[in-house]
């Protein structure tokens, strides 16, 4: 049985948890991570020196970082409609990931920290203004690369860009602050909202 390390409010654990729901592979979860088990013990630290969920159990494979995590399992499951075969269709894909792991990611970090973790490190009024704004017009560019679509992220059908990116767009969403309107996001998250994955671990109101 496949074992995944992590906390259920984890925006990571959840990429994980929903690719599983997609691919309907069965799994054990264990709440690691702040708020539950320690991730710096020896034991976790052994699994991911990072400290960080989630991480993926599967036999003698174990992998952290929750992007990798998603593809290795899409590719275990021989899913080539969540990540595609030919190369140009695959790097589509990753290239929406990669950005949600690093423009998106570093964009909200200070607007998300500081008004809904209340994190006191994260409490400038100037940085968080800063963040929102930042985060506002990376989702400006997702809105423009869905309106050019129709429908998902990587072109006319469902991937697993649309899983990490849509749990980044429910955070947004979700997040206490000042957003313009982005009607294709807006229709996108819908289209999202016909997916059992999506409800369970994406628009579940967990930010
Ligand atoms: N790049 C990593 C980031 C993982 C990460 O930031 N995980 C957070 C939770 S979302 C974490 O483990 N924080 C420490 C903790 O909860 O103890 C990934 O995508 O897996």
């Amino acid at each position: 049985m496949l074992r995944i390390l992590g906390k259920a409010t984890s925006i990571n654990v959840r990429k994980v948890l929903w690719t599983c729901a997609e691919i309907g592979r069965l799994y054990t979860r264990e709440d690691w991570g702040s708020g539950f088990a320690d991730t710096r013990v020896p034991a976790f630290l052994a699994l991911n020196p990072n400290g960080q969920v989630p991480v993926l159990v599967d036999g003698e494979t174990v992998l952290w970082e929750s992007n990798t995590i998603c593809r290795y399992l899409a590719a275990v499951a021989g899913r080539s409609d969540l990540l595609p075969t030919s190369p140009g269709m695959r790097a589509r894909v990753e290239q929406w990931m990669d950005w949600q792991a690093t423009d998106l990611n570093s964009a909200w970090r200070g607007a998300f920290m500081g008004l809904v973790r209340r994190d006191p490190t994260h409490a400038d009024p100037q940085r968080i203004a800063a963040s929102v704004q930042a985060w506002n017009a990376a989702m400006g560019i997702l809105d423009a690369r869905l309106a050019a679509t129709g429908a998902f992220v990587a072109g006319e059908t469902f991937t697993l860009g649309d899983i990490v990116l849509g749990l980044s767009a429910n955070r947004w969403r979700m997040t206490p602050m000042e957003r313009p309107h982005l009607p294709a996001v807006e229709a996108w998250l819908n289209r999202l909202r016909e997916r059992p994955g999506y409800l369970e671990h994406g628009d579940n109101g967990i930010p």
